[in-house]
């Protein structure tokens, strides 16, 4: 049985009897040098990892020389010159090579890297090889990241709410820190680095400038000594309010001389007590957060005054650019991108722009954000949500990577074809030396981390994407599944099969056709697409949908807001035409008349309760699947996947009456007959409440 605590280290005996054997007998001694923390860590794992997968005691022999090289070898004795066949050349400091190597006709799997960090990572993915049941006949591999900064953010706050947290409370116990280190903050850094993850944000970006003052700066610390020798770094949201609140100065104006001070000297504090601190995160001027146009000042200017205290320790500060104006009638599309296009070029080499996927809200589907496309001269890092604030909570199966990707593979066209949101975020478009993506973090106290034990594979395939923005989620899904569950092919292929349909069934039982943020307010648990009462024009989904007797959808073409006139020309002019603009976005862009044609030749309206259909299909085809699964997945974990996958169906189709029977009072057409009559009425629908839905702050309510 397995409760999911481990997560994909569980290090399994390897099931295959033959390939057992031939590991055994060619993995018996593993030689290394170092006795920094990293390398004990390094040591510490593959006992644990090769224990557990051969379920035998490896000896371990200290090798003068070798540095950041490890041998895995059959031999107890090593001829002196062997460190000498493999160099980690052309490395960079993040990177490895794991390589079979063959010396006097013996052969040995050898690990090796410039720094320890490196190492730490060969070792993960050495252990991975394993777990995978991978050939060492002739390993040949060479990885280096392809994004600096891979980062988690976590919402905490430091009461241990999580805000759209579904998986109980924060980790981060402050009231025992720094004394008490609970086991789980040295599992999270080795699941983090496991997968490249090197840095995390542990604080909410609607932030509480209490982290900032000693007493916290003390756990903080404890915290980053834990996450060092795994290569993880620390980073801090700073309110921008700070000076004020726990500076005792009148202003945060970031223009004024003492307030520029404050955060020197602050800056300065946390670095002596973190040496390796990573930088700030900041969200200003955005959904009630303080900022610098508090004092008729630019995020620029903001942003600026970070890095300049920041830059003498080589910090960074990630500026957040989810902002819309309540002030601003204009679509809310479009803000972000005329915010802060004015300031492309003018920001200190230190600060990253920390930009979401979408220029909405992380909906369950999104096109790029038109930022990705616009701003050659300012690193721009992505934001994705783990955390499924959207796409079902902790309940729903959704597999993230598959979004992911479909981000990253989007072509910005900014420098004709080919130049894709990978090539953006990864620097490679324009050279850019700062580089990052952070993923809003689904972690909680939960004894498997996530609530729903799939939810792993989202933060697993997070960081995978990090290091690598090219790899596919179908191989992300194969290689978790394996790792988590099982080699067996009989289980592996179904399973990934669902995964990677699982999102699009989401898409469909929610937001089909392009139709956006119609969740219930606040808690945005389940479907409110008849809320137009909120004091935000934007917070209320009657603006997202724009229903009425003609017709459906948000029109961003010329016509519209002309949203569309924010990304390059092919793009624009793609989204524009009705022939060339993929379904799946059609209502992102386009306002319809209900009897609009469709590719499949049916209405609009009818096309719209087809693919609210398809999702709860979808659901059910899942829940078949896992059924079918039993003999490969310990009793636990397939009961509990079992369960939440009858929620998602329940759910499915509540989306499904709810929004088909509400829209229906604009269309006044009959809902196709391939669709499942509504189980309910509009009215039971529109009553339901839940005040106490997980994953809201009081601020929300
Ligand atoms: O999606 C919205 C969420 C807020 C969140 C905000 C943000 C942290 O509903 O809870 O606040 O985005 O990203 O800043």
């Amino acid at each position: 049985m397995s409760n999911g605590y481990e997560l994909w280290l569980n290090y399994q005996k390897v099931t295959d009897d033959a390939l057992l054997n031939q590991y055994r007998s060619s993995l018996q001694t593993v030689y290394l040098e170092g006795e920094s923390d990293t390398h004990l860590a390094i040591k510490k794992e593959l006992q644990m990892g090769l224990g557990g997968l051969l379920d035998t005691e490896v000896v371990f022999q200290k090798y003068n020389g070798l540095g950041n090289t490890l041998i895995v070898s059959k031999y107890k004795d090593l001829p002196q010159d062997f460190k000498t066949i493999v160099t980690a050349e052309g490395l960079t400091e993040e990177g490895y090579i794991i390589k079979t190597a063959q010396l006097n006709g013996k052969s040995h799997v050898v690990v090796s890297s410039k720094e320890d960090v490196g190492l730490l990572y060969g070792t993960f993915h050495f252990l991975r090889l394993l777990q995978t049941h991978s050939s060492l006949a002739n390993i040949d591999i060479m990885e280096m990241p392809k994004v600096n900064i891979r980062v988690l953010n976590h919402w905490d706050n430091l009461d241990r709410s999580v805000e759209r947290g579904y998986a109980g409370f924060s980790i981060w116990n402050w009231h025992t820190l720094p004394n008490y280190i609970d086991q789980r903050y040295i599992d999270y850094a080795r699941a983090n680095a496991s997968v490249g993850i090197n840095g995390t944000v542990v604080t909410n970006v609607n932030a509480n400038a209490l982290i900032l003052t000693p007493h916290y700066l003390e756990k903080v610390k404890a915290l980053a000594e834990v996450f060092r020798p795994y290569g993880i770094k620390v980073y801090l949201t700073a309110r921008f309010s700070a000076p004020i609140e726990i500076g005792g100065l009148e202003t945060a104006d970031p223009l004024d001389a003492g307030v520029i001070q404050w955060w020197k000297d602050k800056t300065k504090e946390i670095y002596t007590m973190i040496p390796d601190f990573g930088g700030f995160l900041v969200k200003a001027n955005s959904e009630g957060q303080p900022g610098p146009q508090n004092y008729g000042r630019s995020h620029l200017d903001g942003a600026n005054l970070l890095a300049d205290a920041l830059e003498p320790y080589d910090g960074v500060v990630m500026w957040r650019a989810f902002v819309y104006s309540e002030h601003d009638p204009t679509d809310r599309a479009k803000q972000a991108y005329s915010e802060f296009l004015p300031e492309d070029g003018k920001f200190k080499d230190n600060v990253i722009l920390q930009v979401k996927n979408g220029a909405i809200d992380f909906q369950p589907r999104e096109p790029f954000h038109p930022m990705f496309g616009a701003m050659p001269n300012t690193p721009l890092m992505m934001e994705f949500q783990i955390t499924k604030e959207y796409l079902g909570f902790a309940t729903h199966l959704a597999f993230l990577p598959k979004l992911f990707e479909e981000t990253l593979k989007s072509d910005t066209y900014r420098k004709g074809k080919g130049a894709t949101v990978a090539k953006v975020i990864d620097g490679s478009l324009d050279n850019k030396k700062l580089s990052g993506m952070a993923g809003v973090s689904n972690v909680g106290t939960d004894i498997n981390w996530t609530g729903h034990p799939f939810g792993q594979a989202d933060w697993y395939g997070f960081g995978r994407l990090a290091w690598d923005p090219y790899l596919s989620a179908e191989d992300i899904a194969d290689e978790w599944l394996r790792l988590t569950f099982s080699n067996d092919d009989k289980f592996v292929e179904p399973v990934k099969k669902m995964m990677i349909e699982s999102r699009e069934a989401v898409v469909n039982y929610m937001n089909p056709l392009g139709l956006h943020h119609i969740f219930d307010t606040g808690h945005h648990y389940g479907p409110g697409p008849w809320v137009g009462n909120l004091s935000r024009p934007e917070w209320n989904p009657v603006y997202y949908h724009k229903a009425d007797t003609e017709g459906i959808g948000f029109d961003r073409t010329k016509t519209g807001s002309n949203a569309l006139s924010q990304y390059a020309p092919e793009v624009e002019e793609m989204f524009t035409n009705l022939e060339t603009c993929p379904e799946e976005y059609l209502l992102w862009f386009h306002h319809l008349p209900w009897d609009y044609t469709l590719k499949n030749g049916r209405t609009l309206w009818e096309g719209m309760g087809l693919k609210y259909q398809e999702g709860v299909d979808q659901v059910r085809d899942m829940i078949k699947i896992w059924k079918a699964m039993e003999p490969y997945v310990d009793e636990f974990r397939h009961h509990q996947v079992s369960m939440l996958l009858n929620i998602q169906l329940k759910e499915a189709i509540w989306w499904k009456d709810a929004c088909m029977l509400y829209f229906q009072t604009f269309s006044k057409m009959d809902f196709p007959k391939e669709m499942e009559a509504p189980e309910h009425t509009l009215e039971y629908y529109k009553s339901l409440k839940f005040p106490y839905a997980p994953g809201i702050r009081p601020r929300w309510d």
